[in-house]
């Protein structure tokens, strides 16, 4: 009971603040101090294990959505490819030397409207090119670089957002084929 006493004079608030355990006898019993760090103790390594377990199962989900947004979008454009024969930079299939496009829902990309600059196009191919799971626009390169080799690809920049031309890890990247 003298460590009770102890505890209640030092530290009177924290006294206050825990709950009251009432004995089968009747006599109220707070929790000790080291009862209550061993509770806090075992709070944060619950803590340390959770959090990161959901946040790394939160952008595994976002990059699994991206793929299939990207999925998405391949199709429309490989059916859309068939009609006009070109990408969305105005460069026929196969020829790679077009600029890239980072807005695929401008007219002049031609996926969900055209400029007029496709001939055969008949459209839309799709209602509306999504914003990627990171609020960015999902981008069509005719020169991404994988391992110093370029490829047709539609993409998103991934977790960190970090683009255009930036060839970073985290970028989601399908690789377009018109074969
Ligand atoms: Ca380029
Ligand atoms: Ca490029
Ligand atoms: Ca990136």
């Amino acid at each position: 009971m003298a460590e009770s006493v102890g505890v209640r004079l030092l530290f009177p608030r924290i006294r206050r603040l825990v709950p009251v355990v009432v004995t089968p006898r009747g006599n109220p019993r707070g929790f000790t101090l080291i009862e209550i760090m061993i509770v806090i103790a075992i709070i944060g390594i619950l803590a340390a294990i959770a959090i990161p377990n959901y946040l790394s199962y939160r952008e595994k989900s976002k990059c699994g959505r991206a793929l299939l947004e990207l999925r998405s979008i391949e199709t429309s454009l490989l059916v859309w490819a068939v009609d006009t024969g070109m990408w969305p930079h105005k460069r026929p299939v196969g020829d790679v030397s077009g600029n890239e496009v980072w807005d695929l829902n401008s007219p002049s990309a031609g996926l969900v409207a055209t400029d007029g600059g496709y001939p055969g196009w008949n459209g839309p191919y799709l209602a509306n090119v999504p914003r990627d799971p990171w609020g960015n626009n999902y981008f069509f390169d005719n020169d991404y670089n994988i391992n110093g080799q370029n490829v047709v690809a539609i993409g998103s920049f991934g977790t960190n957002g970090v683009g255009p031309n930036n060839y970073d890890a985290d970028n989601i990247i399908l690789i377009v084929s018109s074969d």
